[in-house]
């Protein structure tokens, strides 16, 4: 039966293309998991956005000398592109700003207010007198109370991690003027009051059955250290305002909602924008009383965001009493690491995703990135392991594989799947080996454990290779033609099957080698039953193309240059 998949990644922050530490922790794994979705012939809903508001966006306006308007509607772009050149197969990447979620966003608070949970409080912050104006978040920097580092951020120090408030900063000055001149003053803030929430939240995480332990365990940390009441307004201009049906709340009027609390809900909005171009019903996708019940919704994120998605985003939706789809399956990642130290945005440190297109092809990141995603660890990545899973992986195991085979093919049989000869016992070992591993790469990626998935689909590649190495039709050939022939065919059949099995993760060459065979998208089902038939698909008399080489070899120069630009440890 065909299952109805709703898929979101972690929305990224618009202040700058994304880097390599980015991508695979939440867009590329939930873009290979809804390929992986699609090609088993479900109907699968991937939204993505970028996450325009708060104090990032500002400052990166700022900092570009552009209107903070301008700003996000060029990166928006920027983004957009960089993420299509991967391949990631958004069904919509909308933009948190767009007017669907200033309004969602609003009915949200309202709807909250209205059943008891929001609350108008008196609050301290940071107030500078040189720029006439409150300091929220990242606006103040200062000394860290926990670490001593003096470059900490009003929301975080970024040496030690700890999350800060503003005001425990240790001689703060402004991040816009460096002044000095600061006082605490006080300001009127809405607050979620999630405290109320702590026995709803905690039955509905006991209740969730797919959540992995990491998830699970970072909702319960929460709820036992007691769900705090949250500020979700800022003093800000850019953002949501502070308003319900077009009238400004009395006394907001200079305020916006915090980004946190806008940004989950574009979520929905961002599905709305889809349905307006597509035609659609978003309320099947969102609603449990329109459909939705039968929703399966998995969301992709690092875990560093897994606590907004388990406890702060479930507060919103559950707060209202209404019926919106929640979250079911939740797969956050480790970190990728810089060679075991940290990506940065804002330090440039690392490869960012325009930069990493201009050293080699999309689904050479997609694969590396994928067959060592951060999932039980931090993983470092490596541009010298990079390029040895490149050689390695993609051009001695995949590449040679499909060259091989098409070239001999062509020189003794022309190009057409030969006919004669049956299956003897290197076939059966081949077809053994496939009924063991097919499966566990099918349950791998539908349990979203890409590791250990891509590991079953590279040993497939070898399988292939290894039972060339015994089959060997060049060797047969000279004595008994036909049974160079069935090597040939099942070799001609592994390339298809390898063309179908390795779409989700490197999209591209697949197109390429499902290409050989004169297949275009949208490619055949994801492959059932037995190997000895799915084997046999290609049948004699087939044409086909001889296909360019796959992938192109790294060598130890280029290394050398990429390690050099990229100020590599
Ligand atoms: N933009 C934070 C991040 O990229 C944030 C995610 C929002 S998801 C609703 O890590
Ligand atoms: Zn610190």
């Amino acid at each position: 039966m065909t299952k109805r998949i709703l898929i979101t990644s972690a929305l990224p922050y618009i202040n700058g293309i994304k880097h390599l530490g980015n991508l695979v922790g939440s867009m590329l794994p939930a873009d290979v998991y809804a390929r992986f979705e699609r090609a088993r012939g479900n109907d699968v809903l991937y939204i993505c956005a970028t996450d325009e508001h708060g104090t990032p966006a500002e400052l990166a306006a700022r900092a570009a000398g552009q209107s903070v308007e301008e700003y996000c509607a060029e990166q928006h772009e920027i983004q957009k592109t960089a993420g299509e050149a991967f391949g990631l197969s958004y069904d919509h990447f909308g933009r948190s700003s767009d007017p669907s979620n200033h309004k969602l966003t609003q009915y949200f608070a309202h709807v909250l207010e209205e059943n008891g949970l929001i609350e108008e409080r008196a609050d301290e912050q940071v107030y500078s007198v040189t720029d006439e104006r409150f300091l929220p978040d990242r606006y103040v920097e200062g000394t860290c109370p926990h670490c001593g580092f003096e470059k900490a951020r009003g929301d975080q120090c970024d040496n030690c991690g700890n999350l800060l408030d503003p005001v425990d900063l240790i001689e703060p000055y402004s991040a816009i003027s460096g002044s000095r001149d600061i006082e605490v003053r006080e300001t009127r803030h809405l607050y979620l009051l999630q405290s109320k929430l702590q026995e709803k939240i905690a039955s509905w995480v006991d209740g969730q059955q797919r959540w992995p332990s990491l998830t699970k365990s970072i909702a319960k940390k929460w709820l036992n250290e007691g769900l705090r009441d949250r500020s979700i307004t800022r003093d800000l201009k850019w953002g949501v305002p502070v308003a319900y049906n077009g009238t400004p709340r009395p006394g907001f009027e200079n305020k916006v909602f915090y980004v946190w609390f806008d940004a989950p809900i574009e979520y929905i909005a961002a599905t709305e924008e889809w349905a307006k171009k597509s035609g659609e019903d978003w309320q099947s996708w969102w609603r449990t009383d329109k459909g939705a019940d039968e929703v399966t919704y998995v969301q992709f994120m690092g875990k560093d965001n897994v606590a907004f998605h388990t406890v702060s985003f479930p507060c919103t939706l559950l707060g209202t009493e209404e019926p919106w789809k929640t979250v079911d399956t939740l797969k956050s990642l480790n970190w990728l690491t810089w060679y075991g130290g940290k990506f940065s945005t804002s330090q440039g440190r690392g490869i960012f995703m325009d930069q990493a297109l201009e050293l080699l092809p999309a689904d050479t990141w997609r694969w590396y990135l994928m067959a060592n995603a951060p999932e039980s660890d931090d993983t470092s990545f490596t541009l010298e392991s990079f390029a040895g899973s490149v050689n390695k992986d993609l051009a001695d195991v995949l590449g040679n594989f499909v060259n091989r085979i098409t070239r001999f093919c062509n020189s003794k049989f022309g190009l057409e799947v030969p006919a004669g000869g049956t299956a003897g016992a290197a076939e059966h070992a081949l077809y053994a080996e496939i009924d063991r591993r097919l499966p566990a790469y099918t349950e791998y990626l539908a349990q979203m454990e890409f590791r250990k998935a891509f590991a079953e689909l590279r040993a497939m590649w070898v399988s292939g290779n290894e039972y060339l190495q015994v089959a060997a039709p060049w060797t047969a050939y000279k004595t008994d033609p036909e049974q160079a022939a069935v090597g040939v065919r099942t070799g001609l059949n592994l390339i298809r099957l390898f063309g179908v099995l390795s779409q989700p993760v490197i999209p591209f060459m697949s197109a390429r080698i499902m290409a050989i065979f004169g297949e275009t998208e949208p490619y055949p089902a994801w492959p059932e039953g037995k190997a000895v038939d799915i084997l046999s698909t290609v049948k004699p008399g087939t044409a086909f193309e001889l296909p360019e080489v796959l992938v192109t070899k790294v060598e130890d120069t280029q290394i050398e240059e990429w390690k050099d630009r990229f100020k590599a440890p």
